[in-house]
């Protein structure tokens, strides 16, 4: 595979679609030797194919504002690879939001989902509207506005949204209750991450974090270390890093930093159980400020300005946030205060400086799309269980997610192991999710 090449032509064709080319870049990496001795791919162009969305939906969303006053923002719909099952993948509200950064994560979301051994095709959407300093009822009355557009896009069988950064289950909520009223359709199977009394899945809301812990625990364990009484710095407060810090409490780890796009929250004794909680109400607020922690609990967490989780001395390093959260002197700095365990929970957390830093160190490094596919894995839970018209119990869901989560281990380390022992997961992940695609591609036929 010619790597240069592709990505040549891929910038020409898509100048400036800088996320989307930095996620296809370290999968050609990862994936180019294993193309190459399989020339059936080549011949069917299986990589050409694969690099493109099967199709992207732009819409306009216009609402009005508490003052009255007329708003219209950006809509977007990417169904980037059917093969497997239908587009599944999350809805995306933040201010950046741009058709390269839905590509990218469109891209990633195929992987993810190939990883987790479920039936389903990659797909990502969202909107450039900026849910900070909105009301709740701003906040639906968006929603319902998306909706009127999205809701002929998508369907239980072809494509089934989900929450992404701005999309909790109250977004969800009001998606939903538009989509039925327009559709009158009333099966719940269209979006995931619902509320419990109409047909969400209980561990949904906790899923990404739990499943990120359960690949760390499997990820130390095969290194012969522990997480009890270990240090961890987590960036972010809110639904991802949530589930993280809940299950790393249970699991005997300690929470010593959190952090939000206006400092970091140091915690030296650790985050505690009503901690964890009133992250719930900082999300809710709308605020996007992390001071609001050490104001409600001045004792326990200190509030640094302008400083990131990165700069707080850890054990194990969790991006729980945005993409290239974590660049490289961040990951000089985690390396020079002893960090030995990073593993992404957000997706692509870390600029390709940052993760060539941590695998030159050889310390334990693991991708997003390994790591954070305990959500969508549930997600896929939820569609089942929906199918089925029945609940599972928390128990029932948590075995699910404990065991799709360790066999992604087993896959990153099955395809990532090199010569000298070390795993490399990035290539892991990446190696198994293409191989997965590229077969259900190649046996689909040329379309
Ligand atoms: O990035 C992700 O995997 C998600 N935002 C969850 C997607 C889903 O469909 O649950």
């Amino acid at each position: 595979m010619d790597v240069k090449k592709l990505m040549s032509d891929l910038e020409a064709k898509h100048p400036g679609e800088k996320e989307y080319l930095q996620a296809v870049h370290e999968v050609l990496e990862s994936v180019s030797e294993i193309y190459d001795q399989h020339p059936e791919f080549a011949k069917a162009k299986i990589i050409e194919r694969m690099v493109e969305p099967d199709r992207v939906f732009t819409f306009r969303v216009t609402w009005v504002d508490d003052k009255g006053e007329v708003q219209t923002n950006l809509g977007y719909r990417v169904q980037f690879n059917g093969a497997i099952g239908p587009y599944k993948g999350g809805l995306r509200f933040h201010k950046a939001v741009n058709v390269s950064m839905l590509k990218f994560l469109g891209f990633e979301q195929t992987f993810k989902n190939a990883l987790t051994t479920l039936p389903m095709g990659g797909g990502k959407g969202g909107s450039d509207f900026d849910p900070v300093g909105k009301s709740d009822a701003e906040i639906m009355r968006f929603c319902q506005a998306f909706m009127l557009e999205l809701w002929r896009i998508v369907g239980k069988d072809t494509d089934v949204p989900a929450g992404d950064v701005g999309v909790g289950g109250r977004e969800i909520g009001y998606m939903y209750g538009m989509y039925t009223k327009l559709a009158r359709e009333y099966n719940v199977g269209v979006l995931t991450g619902k509320g419990m009394t109409w047909g969400g899945s209980k561990i949904r809301p906790e899923a990404t974090g739990f499943g990120a812990l359960y690949f760390v625990q499997h990820m130390l364990e095969k290194a012969g270390k522990d997480i009890k009484g270990k240090k961890l710095a987590l960036s972010g407060f809110g639904n991802v890093a949530w589930g993280a810090a809940l299950k790393t409490l249970e699991l005997g780890g300690k929470v010593v930093a959190i952090s939000g796009p206006d400092g970091v929250c140091e915690m030296p004794d650790g985050i505690t159980p009503e901690m964890i909680d009133y992250m719930l109400e900082m999300r809710a607020s709308n605020r996007n400020k992390v001071e609001d922690m050490a104001t409600k609990f001045p004792g326990k967490a200190k509030f640094t300005a302008g400083k990131k989780a990165w700069s707080v001395k850890c054990d194990i390093a969790l991006p729980c946030a945005f993409q290239n959260e974590c660049n490289g002197d961040d990951a000089k700095e985690l390396l020079k205060n002893g960090c030995w365990a990073v593993a992404e929970v957000s997706n692509m957390g870390c600029t390709p400086e940052a993760i060539k830093a941590f695998q030159d160190a050889k310390i334990l490094f693991a991708p997003g799309k390994a790591v954070n596919a305990g959500g969508v894995a549930t997600s896929g839970l939820e569609m089942t269980q929906n199918a089925m018209h029945i609940s599972w119990t928390e128990e029932e869901v948590d075995k699910n997610l404990h065991q799709i989560m360790h066999s992604i281990h087993e896959a990153c380390v099955k395809f990532g192991t090199k010569k000298d022992g070390y795993i490399n997961y990035v290539d892991g992940a990446n190696i198994a999710g293409f191989m997965k695609v590229a077969q259900a591609m190649l046996e689909q036929g040329t379309i």
